[in-house]
């Protein structure tokens, strides 16, 4: 775990040795280092907590560039703290009762204005690509904030892999649809399945990421699991998790926030602290966990990315494009 190791991890919880012994991992091993990353996937327990093993060190790199010099929030505060509705409205449900989700095997859909379409499996769409740690800010709507230690790969690199048409001006991605694995799709507090979207030009901007593990570690099921995106200047929402399907569209797509309070959740959703939700502010925000005094803190304009994205929204009010 190198310098974020948590000792709040006690080591029975960390998964033995054995797991990178497993035959396939051993098979994988034999052949290039980017199998190794699907039999490591493959060879994940589903028992125990956490539910995957941690990424062996030298499979990703850590992105100075990317990533803040703040201090990150301890894998509790990380892992016990959530919103995924799926799993519960309370914060600490998707912790409890998404232990038993099944997010392997996996596979993704690419569908839409590509010339590369088609469903593949997890393995497959991560082989390409090298992993790498980026430690970004991350803001809820909510008016909470975290410091995470994420490991994934530029969304740009998968786009230009399956070969968008240039009519693909929008990304759309969807969650898995299982109400008898995530009960909260049993009320209809959201239209399921979860979708968000990103202009093509934000997708394909470096600082968005699809990750797959925190910590060093595979996603745990509460974090999004097995893949998620994260777009660290942007409300929380936008991190759309337990993706199954990326979709390149010609029109801007419905999102599940948007649809259900569209005065409240715009497609943009920008971090601004000039722009209040209709319900609060939205210039401060509490750093979760450390010092509950020292915990409320100025929310900065796209939450401290303006440098590398203001441009992209040059021209547009962003109080109408919130
Ligand atoms: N499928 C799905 N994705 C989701 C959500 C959800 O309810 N379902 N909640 C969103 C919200 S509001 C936030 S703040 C982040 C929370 O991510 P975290 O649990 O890793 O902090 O996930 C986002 N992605
Ligand atoms: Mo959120």
């Amino acid at each position: 775990m190198g310098q974020y190791h948590d000792p709040s991890i006690r080591p029975s919880e960390i998964p033995s040795e054995a797991v990178y012994f497993d035959r396939r991992y051993v098979l994988a091993a034999l052949a290039t280092s980017a199998a190794v990353i699907g039999g490591g996937i493959e060879a994940a327990p589903q028992t125990g907590r956490p539910a995957a093993p941690a990424l062996p060190e030298p499979r990703y790199t850590r992105n100075p560039k990317f990533s803040t010099n703040e201090p990150p929030n301890s894998w509790e505060d990380i892992t016990t703290y959530n919103n995924f509705y799926e799993f519960g409205f309370e914060k600490e449900d998707p912790y409890r009762n998404s232990q038993n989700f099944r997010s392997r095997p996996w596979s993704v859909e690419i569908d839409g204005e590509a010339e590369i379409r088609g469903r593949f499996t997890l393995e497959d769409i991560l082989k390409p690509h090298s992993l790498e740690e980026r430690i970004y800010r991350f803001r809820c709507v909510e008016a909470w904030s975290r410091i995470v230690p994420w490991v994934g790969f530029p969304l740009a690199d998968l786009i230009r892999r399956f070969k968008p048409t240039s009519r693909a001006k929008f990304v759309e991605f969807t969650t898995l649809l299982d109400p008898k694995q995530m009960p909260g799709q049993r009320t209809r507090v959201l239209d399921w399945p979860y979708r968000e979207g990103l202009r093509i030009d934000e997708a394909m901007n470096p600082l968005t990421l699809l990750v797959v593990g925190v910590y060093g570690k595979w996603l745990p099921n509460q974090s999004g699991a097995p893949l998620r995106l994260i777009v660290p200047w942007k409300y929380g929402f936008k991190g759309i998790k337990s993706i199954v399907r990326i979709q390149f569209t010609e029109r801007q797509p419905a999102t599940s926030w948007n649809l259900s309070a569209p005065d409240e959740y715009g497609f943009f959703a920008n971090v601004n602290p000039a722009v209040d939700h209709p319900r609060w502010g939205q210039s401060k925000e509490r750093r979760i966990g450390g010092n509950f005094l020292a915990s409320r803190i100025d929310t900065l304009p796209f939450n401290g990315y303006a440098a590398e994205v203001a441009s992209l929204y040059r021209g547009m009010d962003l109080r109408r494009f919130y």
